[in-house]
């Protein structure tokens, strides 16, 4: 028995791939977290690892230590990978969480999507939240999600995620304690989900393999996106995306008054007109 506060008081719950969209939410809501087990077929990471291959080798490794010498970042992914687009972005216990932790903004947003590539030898990452970003005040309410998939095994010796469950109720300048953090230990296309006030910190690579995963980051919509994905992704290039999807990545507004376009328009009007303009570019 545990006491609330004390070392590893709380396990990431870890789902199957059929849970219900209501077990997916009450395990975020208890923990802050929770891994999703193969919620996508193996192969489709697989497919999203061959889509990406030919972009990483320019990609630098970190400069800070936060950022680490031994992972890569490669950014674009929404456009690099179609398997993205298709199987993940939208994935139907992403959105459930989604809903359900931002909800309460009248819209929110892919805020960041990339694939992150964690090298033998990398060490721990700074257990933090990640809402600091934001170099903000502390929100009242979540105002992040993220979606961690595991492109490849998460596994304790390859770097695996460290999550604290349940520290994103915990008072704004509390930190956690050596031994909170739990490894999101996970086999190849399972997803971890977690908000932007639990503390969590990539993992040590003790192995002789790479870690793989795609960071997805979803926002509410009142919030600057971590990426500039309407700069990433005019209307040209989106045309023959799925509408949802285009609403995702920030065609749309937020609230009476945020996002808008030329005279106070929708965004997705940019994308109807280039599409009206262009009508055999689409797919
Ligand atoms: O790579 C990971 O496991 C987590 C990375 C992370 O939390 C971050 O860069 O903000
Ligand atoms: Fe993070």
């Amino acid at each position: 028995m545990t006491t609330p506060g004390s070392v590893s008081s709380l396990e990431i719950p870890r789902l199957a791939a059929d849970a219900s969209d209501h077990r997916v939410c009450e395990a975020i809501t208890e923990a802050g977290c929770c891994v999703i087990e193969r919620a996508v077929d193996p192969d489709i990471m697989d497919a999203a690892a061959t889509e990406m291959a030919p972009y990483t080798a320019h990609t630098p490794r970190g400069t800070s230590d936060f950022a680490g010498s031994g992972t890569r970042r490669t950014g674009l992914v929404v456009g690099r990978s179609p398997t993205f687009r298709t199987h993940l972005a939208r994935h139907r216990a992403v959105l459930a969480a989604g809903s359900h932790i931002l909800g309460h903004a009248t819209s929110w947003k892919l805020s960041f999507a990339h694939y992150f590539e964690l090298f033998p030898g990398e060490p721990d990452q700074l257990l933090h939240r990640d809402t600091w970003k934001y170099g903000a005040p502390p929100f009242p309410v979540e105002v992040d999600l993220n979606a961690l998939w595991a492109v490849s095994d998460f596994t304790e010796t390859n770097g695996a995620t460290r999550v604290v469950p349940g520290s994103h109720l915990w008072a704004d300048d509390r930190r956690p304690e050596p031994g909170d953090a739990v490894a999101a230990v996970a086999p190849k296309g399972s997803v971890l989900l977690y908000t932007g006030l639990v503390f969590h910190g990539g993992g040590h690579n003790t192995s002789g393999d790479v870690r793989l995963a795609i960071n997805a980051q979803y926002a509410a919509g009142w919030l600057c996106p971590t990426e500039q994905l309407l700069l990433e992704y005019p209307p040209a290039v989106v045309a023959d995306w799925d509408d949802d999807l285009i609403r995702l990545i920030g065609y749309q507004p937020s609230g009476p008054a945020l996002g808008h376009w030329r005279n106070a328009e929708d965004p997705f009007t940019a994308v109807k007109e280039y599409r009206n303009a262009n009508p055999h570019d689409q797919g």
